[in-house]
């Protein structure tokens, strides 16, 4: 295809004539020797050896006391980023009112309440224990009970789960039991998940606990085979801004079946006979990792890393599928879909490339966002000259060769591992190991994953769990045409007179992904790097000359 996805990644990034190990020292000057030491680990000049090999990045690991960074919790992770999508099971939360409500229908994670034979749509609810001061000092199972009959009477949902808060931890509270008798008395599925907020240091270990829970008490536990030819599930898909409703389209013009998502546009029917598919699919690496590795164990499922971010990403992922089952019918249709569906991307991207070609973006989302969208950018011909993960491990950023020499630390350590073995009637390898052999030496690259860091240009700073003072400074010094983060980032980095693009909730757009996502994608960076608002900001002593000032950034 035209569009050169990859010519940005090829030359040394330049900042600005400043060599960047210069510029990771002066990110680092203003911070105590201890707190300077530690993110120094964490702050890396990218360099890739031929054979893909990059330099070791510290990730994973506590943030500093005191400095302000952009993580969520344990439990963001469990209930509302895993959990939070599937729209029949009932989600209650154990804690104050708070955890409940502040992610209640925050993520822009939609559903099509249509598309299950019932309608089940619970999403709109918000469910908790509103826990008061009497349940903390005489604890709060018989709330707990109580809270599940009703939500059972009120919406008669095929499965309830339980999410765990802070003070559930700390006062002792046993949900699983708790869990266990609702179950018999009610006759659904009721589980819990033991995801307190300040376990593990970010919503990555509730990735983890949601995993094992999801994969415990829900998948394999309906053998009802989907009809359909190539059978997939698509893993670390959240319908963020309608994003798996684009993929869905896509892939039903391929003719894929997709029995499962995880856990975007979903029901829990789908999780419950997802081991019937032939091909797991991650797009999210760092979220859902572990439900494919235990998927692959017990049943015999073999992965595939795939990214429907780009469309050149969207077009290489969709190939891949085609290669794995190894059908001429299917790969020639894949080749049809893609041939009907690029000439409307290039279009867009011939129109809007002379805009953005050139320009600057800085990437700091989440684990798994900030490698996939540098696609797009390049897409547009824009370098991506700094980008980090908020809460990924060393295998998103290196990739999964380094995964043996990985640390555990007391943190991790703190997350169940769940042993998993080959089950005794149901697993079945998918693939002969001749066959799988064959694909692999063709590139196919089963269980694999090269992380953010070989896809990136070398001199660009990749940067960890990235702290408010750092960005300020790599804002002050590098001026990019646009800065990706949250909503918590947003106001902060536009008062210095950049937009900020959300790749979190995109910014109530959508969806980006696939072949109609690029197109989205290309007319927003457009309206964004080149909209003229920034050039009319002034600060009110610039209007008011007896007031005497400086911009943050000047000072620097
Ligand atoms: Fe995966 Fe996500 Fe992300 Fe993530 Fe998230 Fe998200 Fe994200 Mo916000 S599952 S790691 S915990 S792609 S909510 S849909 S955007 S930080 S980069």
């Amino acid at each position: 295809m035209a569009m050169p996805a990859e010519d940005n990644r090829k030359n040394t990034l330049q900042f600005d004539g400043l060599d960047p190990e210069q510029v990771k020292k002066r990110l680092l000057t203003q911070y105590p020797s201890k707190v300077a030491r530690k993110r120094a680990k964490q702050i890396v000049v990218n360099r890739v050896e031929p054979d893909g090999k990059v330099p070791q990045i510290q990730s994973n690991v506590r943030t500093v006391p005191g400095l302000i960074g952009q993580r969520g919790c344990c439990y963001a992770g469990c209930k509302g980023v895993v959990l939070g999508p599937t729209r029949d099971i009932i989600n209650i939360t154990h804690g104050p009112v708070g955890c409940g409500f502040y992610s209640w229908l925050t993520r822009r994670n939609q559903t099509d309440p249509d598309s299950s034979p019932d309608g089940h749509n619970f999403m709109t609810y918000c469910f908790t224990t509103d826990m008061q001061d009497e349940e903390i000092i005489f604890g709060g199972e018989k709330k707990l009970k109580q809270a599940i009959r009703e939500a059972y009477e009120n919406f008669n949902p095929k499965a309830i789960a339980v999410f765990a808060t802070c003070p559930v931890g700390l006062i002792g509270d046993d949900i699983h039991s708790v869990c266990r008798e609702m179950k018999a008395e009610l006759g659904i599925n009721v589980f819990g998940f033991s995801c307190e907020g300040y376990k593990g240091v970010s919503q990555s270990a509730g990735h983890h606990i949601a995993n094992n829970g999801i994969f415990t008490h829900v998948v394999g536990t309906d053998d009802t085979v989907s009809k359909g030819e190539y059978k997939i599930n698509l893993l670390g898909e959240y319908n963020i801004g309608g994003d798996a409703f684009e993929i869905e389209r896509i892939f039903e013009k391929c003719g894929l079946t997709l029995v499962a998502t995880f856990s975007g546009n979903s029901s829990i029917d789908a999780f419950a006979k997802s081991h019937t598919a032939d091909l797991n699919l991650i797009m999210c690496h760092r979220s859902i990792n572990y439900v494919a590795e235990m998927m692959e164990t017990k049943f015999g499922l073999p992965w595939i890393k795939v990214n429907f971010i780009g469309a050149a990403a969207t077009a290489k992922s969709l190939r891949k599928i085609a290669q794995y089952f190894d059908d001429q019918r299917l790969i020639q249709r894949v080749e049809q879909v893609i041939a009907e569906e690029l000439p409307a991307v290039e279009t867009a991207c011939a129109d809007i490339r002379p805009r953005t070609e050139g320009k600057r973006a800085m990437l700091f989302v989440g684990g798994s966002r900030a490698h996939h969208y540098q696609e797009l950018f390049a897409e547009l011909g824009m370098q991506t000259i700094s980008a980090g993960y908020e809460f990924a491990h060393r295998d998103d950023y290196e990739g999964r060769r380094v995964l043996p020499g990985i640390k555990v630390d007391a943190d991790s350590r703190n997350i169940e591992e769940l042993e998993v073995h080959p089950d005794p009637e149901r697993y079945r390898p998918r693939k002969d190991p001749k066959t799988a052999e064959k694909l692999s030496t063709e590139g196919l690259g089963f269980a694999e994953y090269s992380g953010m860091m070989p896809d990136m240009a070398p001199g660009t700073l990749v940067i960890d769990d990235i702290s408010q003072h750092e960005t300020d400074k790599m804002i002050a010094m590098f001026k990019p045409d646009i800065f990706c983060a949250g909503i918590k980032e947003k106001y902060a980095v536009q008062k210095h007179g950049i937009p900020l693009k959300q790749l979190h909730s995109y910014d109530y757009g959508g969806p980006y992904a696939g072949f109609r996502g690029a197109i989205n994608f290309y007319k927003e960076i457009d309206r964004m790097v080149n909209s003229r608002v920034w050039r009319y900001l002034k600060a009110p002593w610039q209007q008011h000359p007896e007031l005497a000032a400086k911009y943050g950034c000047d000072t620097q």
